[in-house]
């Protein structure tokens, strides 16, 4: 007999799902596979649930997105008796949280923890996905769903040197569990994106002398974070099936101001006082104070300036205040930050910044690093330098469709998507906000349920009609992808070097990844597409041509 994954004679596990992710993706997916009476597997390299939530333990990890729209609305007891302690959960609280759902619908015992996928491939004669993991397990499916995540392949801090160096360094990605001491430490922090600007001031704390290097300014915004109020809670909850509706719709997923008046339109006075009006409310909210601010070069300079201005003001050295004023992208097109103390920290005296944009890192050395200028010494590093985005989940599984067609090779200058969901030639293969998705440009709890939901129903379906092979068609994926980019051109943001449109790995190609439609649009988009019985999908049976 062989065990569920085959181990002793090589014999596969066979599903009608097999899951790939256990974070909120996988999770949902499981919980909606057996809704439908499916059986259905989930893998994940990790050793527990939670995907992001499990991985990023660094000091002060915490969601950008209120907690109240930051969690699942799909079950109404779970919603109304999950209490949230602060506005933005720190992410303790949220692993807390994954942990309660997975006990809460039982999860655990179809998920197999520290399996690695490493293959997947399309068995056209058995209409059967066959996946192997790094240990030589066999799992097989009628269907695979890829619930990898966005942001789950830590860039590799490929420094020249850092075998020598004889301190601990860390990738705020892959943080140790047991937690890290800086007490009375020298430490040096390379990068100044979000993961960093959350644990930056949190380090500070305990190093006896913290290094930020930054290579890019980013924009951040106060997050104003504080205790949730059990009357806001109580109303939220009293009303969270409108509220819920409401971020379904919606631009961007979530309960917030949306814009309705273009910056052009208004006076000099009433800007400042709306951009004022909507800082003192903090995080995203000022990223819509004008509903022409993400388009319109010359309305996201009054806003850009207006952000610098509050550096400015929050950082007592001039010079080092003038090197974190973001100068070189508009406003909001690399991912905007939201912050806690972040320039507050650059007060304290055992903080320094160090500019890397006339002279990067050339090594890093057994007693700290060099830049192409200067040596610096230090006891531990942190690597807070992102991730292999949106691409880099999926294409690191070795994945083969029909006629053993390879992803990574059918990608090479970007994906091809249609709806960020399917991929013309790997039948039967979804993508749970994969590329071409509105995914990280959203509340990603909305996206991910979303897609989890048109997935359930589309295999639901599929069952009904006692259909199981359906594939993206090649013009639909073609006008998706062109739809995309042209979209994108409309925006600002194919305009920064950031991780939207893979500036931050060297070889990636560029174009736009996510889908900058709208969230509320794609909604509808997804919507219609299915009530005309999967438009622009080839739906069959196995034994026929799909
Ligand atoms: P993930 O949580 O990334 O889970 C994917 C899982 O797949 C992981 O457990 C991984 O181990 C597993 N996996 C991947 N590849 C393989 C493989 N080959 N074999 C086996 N297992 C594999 N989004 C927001 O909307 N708001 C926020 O405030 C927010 N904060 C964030 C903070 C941080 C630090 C980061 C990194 C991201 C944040 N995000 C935020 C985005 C976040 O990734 C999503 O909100 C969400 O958690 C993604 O869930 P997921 O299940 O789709 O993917
Ligand atoms: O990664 P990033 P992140 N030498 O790519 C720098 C989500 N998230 O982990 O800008 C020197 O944003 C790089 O510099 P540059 C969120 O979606 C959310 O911070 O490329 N520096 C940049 O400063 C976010 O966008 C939260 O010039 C190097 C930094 O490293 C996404 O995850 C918290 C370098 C990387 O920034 C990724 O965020 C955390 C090098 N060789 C994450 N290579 C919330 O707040 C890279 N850098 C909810």
């Amino acid at each position: 007999m062989a065990d569920q994954a085959g181990n002793e004679n090589r014999e596969e596990a066979q599903f009608d799902v097999v899951i790939v992710g256990a974070g909120f993706s996988g999770m949902y997916m499981l919980h909606k596979c057996r809704g439908l009476g499916l059986r259905a597997v989930v893998l994940d390299a990790a050793s527990d649930v939670g995907g992001t939530w499990y991985w990023n333990r660094y000091p002060g990890a915490r969601c950008d997105i209120h907690s109240m729209d930051y969690s699942y609305s799909f079950d109404e007891d779970l919603q109304q008796e999950w209490e949230w302690s602060e506005r933005y959960s720190p992410q303790p609280e949220i692993l807390s949280y994954v942990e309660h759902v997975a006990e809460r619908f039982d999860l655990r015992r179809d998920i197999r923890f520290d399996t690695t996928v490493v293959a997947a491939s399309y068995d056209e004669d058995a209409n059967l996905w066959h996946l192997e993991t790094s240990t030589g397990e066999t799992w097989s499916g009628t269907y695979c769903v890829l619930a990898v995540g966005c942001l789950s392949v830590p860039q590799k801090p490929d420094f020249d040197g850092l075998d020598q160096f004889k301190g601990p360094w860390y990738h705020t990605g892959l943080w140790p569990h047991e937690g890290v001491d800086f007490t009375g430490l020298d430490v040096a922090v390379v990068g100044t994106g979000s993961s960093a600007i959350q644990s930056i001031p949190q380090i500070a704390k305990q190093a006896r002398h913290l290094t930020v290097f930054q290579r890019t300014p980013n924009f951040a915004v106060p997050a104003w974070n504080r205790k949730l109020g059990e009357e806001e809670v109580r109303e939220i909850k009293e009303n969270y099936t409108a509220y819920r509706e409401y971020a379904r719709w919606s631009e961007s997923g979530y309960n917030g101001e949306e814009a309705h008046e273009s910056g052009h339109d208004v006076s000099e006075n009433r800007r400042i006082s709306e951009l004022e009006r909507r800082w003192a409310v903090g995080g995203f909210t000022v990223l819509s104070t004008f509903s022409d601010v993400g388009s319109d070069l010359e309305v996201n300079e009054m806003v850009a300036d207006f952000a610098r201005d509050k550096i400015r003001q929050r950082v007592d050295d001039p010079e080092v205040a003038e090197l974190l004023c973001p100068k070189n992208h508009p406003f909001g097109t690399k991912r905007l930050c939201v912050d806690i103390d972040y320039y507050e920290t650059y007060n304290l005296p055992n903080v320094s910044l160090v500019n890397l944009s006339d002279a990067p890192i050339e090594a890093i050395t057994p007693d700290g690093l060099k830049t192409t200028e200067k040596a610096y010494s230090f006891d531990a590093i942190v690597f807070a330098i992102g991730f292999d985005a949106m691409t880099g989940p999926l294409l690191n599984i070795d994945i083969k469709g029909r006629g053993g067609q390879s992803l990574r090779e059918k990608w090479v200058d970007g994906p091809q998507t249609y709806l960020g969901l399917g991929v013309a030639g790997f039948p039967n293969m979804f993508t749970v906000t994969g590329p071409q998705s509105p995914s990280v440009l959203t509340n990603m709890m909305s996206a991910i349920e979303q897609h989890v939901e048109w997935i359930s129903d589309c295999l639901g379906y599929m069952k009904d009609q006692n259909l199981d092979c359906i594939e993206a068609a090649e013009e639909a994926e073609r006008d998706w992808v062109k739809h995309n980019l042209e979209v994108a051109d409309t925006t600002l943001y194919p305009q920064a070097d950031s991780w939207y449109v893979g500036a931050n790995m060297e070889g990636k190609p560029r174009v736009f990844y996510p889908y900058v439609g709208g969230f509320g649009e794609y909604r509808k988009k997804c919507d219609a597409i299915a009530a005309e019985g999967y438009r622009g999908f080839e739906l069959g049976s196995a034994g026929q041509q799909a």
